[in-house]
């Protein structure tokens, strides 16, 4: 018995240093894009979460399995018959596999329910832009002056409120540097929140099968300071 807990003190050790290895591994190798919105960087937390119980769960297995294979295997000389303690039930080993998962489930559902929440919940000063989606191109409508372009001009710390309709099929608005991801449903109006925080140029996606030319339906995205944004909606009002 004193054998066994010093084998578990061991494997578990190794379980930590696996944990942060892997996880070191996957965060180099998972390189996101920039955080250039508001909603990336809770969403980029709770996707580090994942990884690290990843690495964790890969670590759990994988290590007492190796430790296993390598540490008890059969030795040159050793008594053929020689077979491990027989042991029926471990009610603390029971108890622990029980309560730690219920643990992580409860804490991830609460953690992401709270960020759904806070990510989809309306601020008092958005800004609305209509976005239609069709094979295969887009349409950015902005209702204060009509204008219709196919380039998504935004401004910078604005929160936006897309309105989304598609003309044909299913559609998916999609700016990896935004993380926030929406689908366009025919027949209703869907809707995407975000608030971008970083100026520059970035290419909208659609992240939803939609057909022969689905791969190349996207449009460009363009952040903008504030001053700046009314400069090009008013020239481009005056060049219609
Ligand atoms: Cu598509």
């Amino acid at each position: 018995m004193q054998n066994n807990s010093r084998h578990f003190g061991i494997a578990a050790g190794l379980v930590v240093v696996s944990t942060f290895l892997v996880y070191w591994l996957l965060d180099s190798v998972l390189r996101l894009p920039a955080q250039s919105s508001v909603e990336a960087v809770s969403i980029d937390r709770l996707f580090n979460y994942h990884i690290w119980l990843i690495a964790f769960l890969f670590s759990l297995v994988v290590v007492f399995m190796l430790y296993a294979l390598f540490v008890f295997r059969h030795r040159r000389g050793e008594d053929e018959e020689k077979e491990g303690e027989y042991f029926h039930s471990n009610v603390r080993l029971e108890i622990a596999w029980t309560v730690i998962p219920l643990i992580f489930v409860v804490f991830f559902s609460v953690e992401a329910t709270r960020i759904l929440i806070d990510i989809t919940t309306p601020s008092p000063d958005e800004y609305v832009i209509e976005v239609e989606g069709f094979q295969w191109g887009w349409n950015f409508i902005y209702p204060e002056t009509g204008l219709i372009t196919q380039e998504l001009v935004l401004p910078l710390d604005q929160p936006i409120l897309l309105e989304m309709r598609s003309r044909d099929v299913l559609h998916n608005f999609y700016v990896p540097e935004f993380r926030v991801k929406q689908d366009l449903v025919p027949g209703q109006t869907t809707r995407l929140r975000f608030t971008p925080i970083e100026t520059g140029d970035f290419t909208m996606v659609c992240a939803e099968l939609c057909g022969f030319n689905h791969t190349g339906m996207q449009a460009a995205v363009r952040v903008v300071p504030e001053d700046e944004f009314a400069m090009w909606i008013s020239g481009q009002v005056a060049a219609r």
